[in-house]
C-alpha cells in the first residue's frame, strides 16, 4: 500500500502549518488511509484476476499440501484430526476443512478419519507478479508497516516510541509501538498494560492491518477524552507483526504461498515452525504436531523459536500488563482460555471475567465468542501461557471472513479492512477500559 498510503499522510504532515505540526491533532491521516483503502479496493474490481479459482498458469509451484474436507462429528475428533498434523482452518456441523500435507493423508485414513475432498492447495495459489498482488496493495509488507510505525513515534514523540523486542529467525526486528506517557522503550512502568499483536502467522495478513491502524487512529485521537485518558494511564503495547518472516515469504514471489508458520529451516529440510504452537504451556500436547511437515508443527522444544522466545521476554518484562489480544483469521470468533484443554478457566472470578469480556467484544464486533477449545484444543498457543504463566486476560481473535472459501478466506481482500478495523477499534477500546481492572468487567 505504501506509495498512496505515505505520500497522502507525508503530503498531509507536510502540508501543514509549522505550528500545526508541532500540535499532536493529526486525525484526517486515519480517514485518508482507509480512503486510500477503499481506493485501492474499487481499483481491484477492475483487475480480471480470480481470487481463489482455479489458476492453470500457476500449476508450475511446489507445494506438497492440499485442501481437504474430513468428517468430524465434534471437538474431540477435530483434536484428534489436528493431532494428525492437519491444519483446521474451518469447521462445519459435521466437518472440517483445513490443510494437510500429502504424508498426512495416510495417517488420516489409518486413524479411521474419512476424506471427503482433496484438493492440491497448488491449485488455488493465485498468480501475481511481485509484493503484495496489485488488488491486495492496500495491504502494509513489513517495510511499509515499519514506515507507518515510525511516522507514529516520530510525530507522537513525547508519548511514543519505537523498540524491537528482538530478532526472527531470520534476523528482521519484531517491532513495538509503544503509547505511554510516562517511559519510553523497554524501560518498566508500573501503570497496567494491555497489548495488541498480530500475525504469528504468515498468511493472515488482515491480523497486521487491526493492531497497526488501530495506532494510527488512537493517536490521531489523542485528544479525544476516552483516548486521552488511557494514553495517560495506561502502557499500550502495539506489535502489528510478530512473524514478519514469514509474512514476507508469504508474497516473495508475487504468489500467495499460503504460508503459516515461521521461517524456521528444520534440519530435515521442512521450513517452519508454528509460532502459536510455541508457547510453553502444556507444550506438545492436544492438538500440536510433532511433524516438521506439518502447518501445526510446534517445533523441537517449547520456546524453541526466537519470535515467541521475544514475546516471552517482552510479557515477563512488563508485568504490568493485565491484558492481551492477538489478532489471527479467520472465522470472526473473540477466542478465550483455556485452548489446551476442554475444561473451563478453574479461578471462578477470572472465569467471569474472561467471559464478560469476551462476550462484549463480540457484541461490539459481531464475532461469536467461545472458550478457544471448543473449537478443538491446542497446546502451546499464546493466549493459554499468557494466562496459565502470567495471569494476563489474553485473547485470540479470529477476523474477518466468517465463512472461508467464497469469501477469500486468508486473502479476502482489501474490501474488509475499513470494516475490520473500525470495529475492532471499539473492542480495543473497550479491552482498554476495564485494562485497570480487568474483574470489574464481570461486575
Ligand atoms: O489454531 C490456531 O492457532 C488459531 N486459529 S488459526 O486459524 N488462526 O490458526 C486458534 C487458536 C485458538 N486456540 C486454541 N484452540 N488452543
Ligand atoms: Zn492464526
Amino acid at each position: 500500500m505504501s506509495k498512496f498510503f505515505l505520500t497522502t499522510v507525508a503530503f498531509f504532515l507536510y502540508s501543514l502549518p509549522l505550528a500545526a505540526q508541532s500540535s499532536p491533532v493529526r486525525s484526517p491521516a486515519f480517514e485518508q488511509l482507509l480512503k486510500s483503502v477503499e481506493h485501492k479496493y474499487i481499483e481491484a474490481a477492475n483487475i480480471p484476476v480470480p481470487r481463489l479459482a482455479k489458476d492453470a498458469a500457476s500449476g508450475d509451484v511446489k507445494d506438497d499440501r492440499y485442501w481437504v474436507s474430513v468428517w468430524a462429528a465434534d471437538k474431540y475428533e477435530r483434536t484428534k484430526i489436528l493431532e494428525t498434523g492437519v491444519d483446521i482452518i474451518e469447521i462445519g456441523d459435521n466437518k472440517i476443512s483445513g490443510i494437510a500435507h500429502k504424508n498426512t493423508l495416510p495417517i488420516l485414513s489409518e486413524k479411521g478419519f474419512v476424506v471427503e475432498d482433496k484438493i492440491p492447495l497448488s491449485s488455488y495459489i493465485t498468480t501475481f507478479l511481485k509484493d503484495f498482488p496489485p488488488e491486495d496493495a492496500a495491504y502494509h509488507n513489513y517495510d511499509e508497516m515499519i514506515a507507518v510505525l515510525k511516522s507514529l513515534a516520530e510525530n507522537n514523540s513525547d508519548i511514543a516510541s519505537l523498540y524491537s523486542i528482538g530478532k526472527t529467525v531470520e534476523g528482521r526486528e519484531i517491532w513495538n509501538l509503544r503509547i505511554n506517557s510516562s517511559v519510553k522503550g523497554d524501560a518498566k512502568t508500573d501503570k497496567p498494560g494491555a497489548v495488541f499483536m498480530g500475525e504469528h502467522h504468515a498468511r493472515e495478513h488482515l491480523s497486521v492491518e487491526v493492531p497497526l491502524l488501530f495506532a494510527v487512529w488512537l493517536l490521531e485521537n489523542r485528544n479525544r477524552e476516552d483516548v486521552r485518558n488511557y494514553i495517560y494511564t495506561l502502557d499500550i503495547h502495539i506489535l502489528p507483526m510478530i512473524n514478519p518472516d514469514g509474512a514476507e515469504y508469504d508474497i516473495s514471489t508475487g504468489k500467495y504461498k499460503w504460508h503459516r508458520k515461521n521461517m524456521r529451516k528444520n534440519p530435515d529440510g521442512n521450513i517452519g515452525v508454528d509460532l502459536n504452537r510455541n508457547y510453553d504451556f502444556r507444550w506438545g500436547g492436544a492438538g500440536a504436531s510433532h511433524y516438521t511437515y506439518s502447518d501445526t508443527y510446534c517445533g523441537p522444544s517449547a520456546f524453541s523459536e526466537p519470535e515467541s522466545q521475544a514475546v516471552k521476554r517482552f510479557m515477563e518484562k512488563h508485568r504490568n500488563i493485565t491484558t492481551l489480544i492477538s489478532y489471527h483469521t479467520y472465522s470472526e470468533l473473540v477466542l478465550y482460555p483455556w485452548g489446551g484443554i476442554y475444561e473451563p478457566v478453574e479461578n471462578e472470578q477470572d472465569r467471569k471475567a474472561f467471559i464478560a469480556m469476551a462476550k462484549k467484544m463480540a457484541q461490539l464486533t459481531g464475532y461469536t465468542a467461545k472458550q478457544s477449545s471448543d473449537l478443538y484444543a491446542a497446546t502451546g498457543d499464546t493466549c493459554d501461557w499468557a494466562y496459565g504463566e502470567l495471569g494476563t486476560f489474553a485473547f485470540t481473535f479470529e477476523l474477518s471472513p466468517k465463512g472461508g472459501w467464497y469469501s477469500g478466506g486468508f486473502y479476502p481482500g482489501p474490501g474488509v479492512i475499513e470494516n475490520t478495523v473500525k470495529k475492532n477499534i471499539d473492542a480495543a477500546m473497550y479491552l482498554m477500559s476495564v485494562t485497570a481492572d480487568p474483574h470489574s468487567a464481570a461486575k
